[in-house]
């Protein structure tokens, strides 16, 4: 459990939106948008205007491979082999051996369980909301998974129009729309899990001013910035809490598990007073347990003081705010992401 230092004031500046501010905290709330990125703000980056954060109706999920919206990107294959279960409930490839893929757990009900098995970017939740991003190859189907055939790969060149998507250098993935009830609202109790790859990630060196994170998953509400997401910085992985000002590392280097899965969870209530916690837990390369590496217990994990949110979303690929080649950045990154899965932890059995 170890505090990081605060994060460093960014070279960009956005434009922040001072009507949502209020009270007490509009001060530490102002001076933190500015030192993180204007996301976080909401709307400062531009993406309230975007479709991702308009928050639609839950619609019903078909089964099999989506048919809109997802794109494949040239060279990949989509597998016909692949299926997805009713209600997300397969752990295709999952194993219990040490090290090996995290399987479902029974003993809570899975929201919904993302594995890339279909073969295609939305994983057959046509509600899912793929990049917006333009390039070809913003957001494709790897056959390099966590578990089962394949996973999701992001890419982001800095400086390339393709890869510039709702204000920024992004390409995301959100879980809007999906049948489930899978949107956060207050009281709700919830288990986020999710790996990654940092595929071929070049690491931090003295010179890059990224170390402001490269933002590769986020706890989004909607009309507002995030309450938390998880970056790498410099060489490490934190996460960041944008409420309360504050980060967390998660795991201190990164780089012995560059080309490597690393599997996240993060336990949840969401509670606009100071009853909620988080707890996010890392589970490296042979490693067979998750290890906690942050239990923050009483407090705000949704904030309705500074925003007009009410519920919130999860986006997952790549984003990078703080990231400029003309400070000797990695001009392109890519992730891979695999097995994002959502429990109702109040569904405990
Ligand atoms: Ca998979």
């Amino acid at each position: 459990m170890k505090h990081v230092e605060r994060i460093e004031p960014l070279v960009k500046q956005e434009t922040m939106r001072p009507g949502l501010l209020s009270r007490s905290r509009k001060l530490v709330f102002a001076s933190m948008c500015v030192a993180v990125f204007a996301s976080a703000c909401g709307g400062g980056d531009g993406e309230s205007t975007s479709p991702t954060d308009t928050p639609t109706p839950p619609t019903t999920r078909t089964e099999g491979p989506a048919s809109t919206g997802g794109t494949t990107s040239a060279g990949d294959t989509p597998s016909t082999g692949g299926t997805t279960s009713a209600g997300g409930t397969s752990s295709t490839g999952g194993t219990t051996s040490a090290g090996g893929a995290t399987p479902a757990n029974p003993a809570y009900k899975l929201i919904y369980d993302i594995n890339y098995e279909s073969g295609t970017i939305q994983s057959g939740y046509p509600g899912l909301v793929t990049t917006h991003a333009t390039a070809a190859d913003a957001s494709y189907i790897v056959n390099e998974a966590r578990s089962g055939k394949h996973a999701v790969a992001h890419k982001v060149t800095l400086d390339n129009d393709g890869y510039f998507s709702d204000g920024s250098w992004r390409s995301e993935t959100a879980d809007l729309g999906i049948k489930e009830p899978n949107l956060f609202q207050i009281g709700d109790h919830h288990r986020y899990e999710f790996s990654i790859l940092l595929k071929d990630w070049e690491p931090w060196v003295s010179g890059m001013t990224g170390s402001a994170g490269d933002i590769i998953w986020q706890a989004k509400q909607s009309t507002a910035g995030p309450s938390f997401y998880v970056m790498t910085k410099r060489n490490s992985i934190a996460l960041r809490d944008t409420i309360r000002g504050t980060q967390f590392e998660v795991l201190s280097d990164f780089r012995p598990y560059i080309n490597k899965w690393i599997d996240i969870r993060i336990d949840v209530r969401w509670e606009e007073r100071a009853t909620g916690y988080y707890k996010v837990s890392i589970k490296l390369p042979g490693e067979q347990d998750y290890k906690l590496m942050v239990d923050e217990e009483n407090i705000i994990t949704f904030d309705t003081e500074n925003t007009s949110a009410y519920q919130g979303y999860i986006k997952w690929g790549l984003y990078r705010p703080a990231s400029f080649i003309a400070n000797d950045d990695p001009a392109t990154r890519i992730i891979y992401h695999d097995d994002l899965r959502l429990y109702d932890l109040a569904s405990a059995k």
